[in-house]
């Protein structure tokens, strides 16, 4: 995504005005609290935010059009909260849960800022068309173990394919299943095609990310037929009128499980890694790890390299670890960028 650069003054100018407003929000909710009956706090999940206003489930599925006391930091799509009513559908939130897990990418001065948080699940959706590019593949996978959630792959538009090229795919794919990482094949178009994925996002709260035509939208709308409705709900809950398009948002699934959805979400990318994060985010390094000759080895063509032998014993795929070393190269190259 190309990040848009603005002037320090724009910064500036816009961090004013956001903590002008949060200031205004954050005295309107300090107000309601006081007129409220104190000692009646709750949980709940945020299922969307727009600026200082939070949509929040009350856990038997009521939303409740929610203001934020200030200081709380960011609050996101899936953060548990504390909230206490201040109204017949309003509240204030009072405290943020700790999370699970948080999806970040940087903000306009280059900081990682949250977008979502709690999720369990990464689904990584491939198709046929466009050309599934590994290195984007590697990337998800990456971006899942160190957020600390799972991945599965989701090949989609099966129907494209007859028995014959569904199994090639599979099998171009299979590496992925040998570390870990589940592979399923799916279609958005077929019924019943999406049986295998409505398992897997079952007790899970779930986004989908991938490439732009794999099928996410498509996905998406076929597993929240009630979508909506859902959003309707939202939009009465705060009275902002209808916004989803634009703001990450937590659905629930009629067959269970939640889906967090938005265009952001769907396309997010890795920020900025050292070399040790990105060898944690290669599940099957973990064993060779800290096993080469030097303990700075690039694994490139350093004598005695542990991950180098262990790809040529057909341990690791080689696939992978020549990823690994384009990934360790892009971010040495974007850091002198950014440094320059
Ligand atoms: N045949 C077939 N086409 C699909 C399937 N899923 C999505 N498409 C088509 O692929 C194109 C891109 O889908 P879209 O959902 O917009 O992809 P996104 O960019 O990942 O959100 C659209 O023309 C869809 O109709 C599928 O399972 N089978
Ligand atoms: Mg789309
Ligand atoms: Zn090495």
């Amino acid at each position: 995504m190309a990040r848009r650069k603005l002037s320090d003054r724009q910064k500036a100018r816009i961090a004013r005005i956001q903590e002008e407003r949060r200031r205004r929000m954050a005295a309107r909710a300090e107000t309601a609290l006081g007129e409220s009956s104190d000692e009646d706090s709750r949980q709940g999940q945020v299922v969307t935010r727009h600026g200082q206003h939070l949509v929040v489930d009350d856990e038997q599925h009521r939303l409740w059009h929610c203001m934020l006391r200030q200081n709380l930091g960011d609050v996101v799509c899936g953060d548990r909260v504390v909230w206490q009513p201040t109204g017949d559908s309003e509240g204030v939130v009072t405290a943020v849960l700790p999370r699970d897990s948080a999806l970040s990418r940087p903000d306009y001065s280059g900081r990682d800022k949250p977008i979502a948080a709690n999720i369990t699940q990464l689904v990584i959706v491939l198709a046929p068309k466009p050309e599934p590019v590994g290195y984007l593949i590697d990337q998800y996978t990456v971006a899942a173990e160190l957020i600390g959630v799972k991945a599965l792959i989701a090949l989609n538009k099966a129907d494209l394919m007859d028995a014959r090229q569904q199994a090639d795919f599979r099998q171009r794919f299979a590496l992925y299943a040998d570390i870990g990482y589940p592979l399923i094949q799916v279609s958005a178009k077929r019924e019943h095609g999406l049986d295998p994925l409505v398992e897997r996002l079952r007790d899970e709260t779930s986004i989908l990310v991938g490439q732009s035509g794999v099928g996410k939208s498509s996905l998406v709308n076929a597993l929240i037929p009630d979508q909506e409705i859902q959003e309707g709900r939202l939009s009465e809950a705060t009275g902002l009128g209808r916004h989803t398009t634009s703001s990450t948002t937590l659905f629930h699934l009629p067959t269970g499980g939640q889906l967090i959805d938005s265009p952001g979400v769907r396309s997010f990318r890795l920020g900025q890694l050292d070399q040790q994060e990105l060898e944690r985010g290669f599940r099957e390094f973990a064993p060779y790890l800290g096993h080469c000759r030097f303990s700075n080895c690039h694994h490139e063509n350093e004598p005695g390299c542990a991950l180098r032998a262990a790809a040529e014993r057909g341990e690791i795929p080689l696939q992978r670890l020549e990823n690994f070393r384009h990934m360790v190269r892009n971010m040495q190259s974007e850091h002198q960028r950014g440094n320059s």
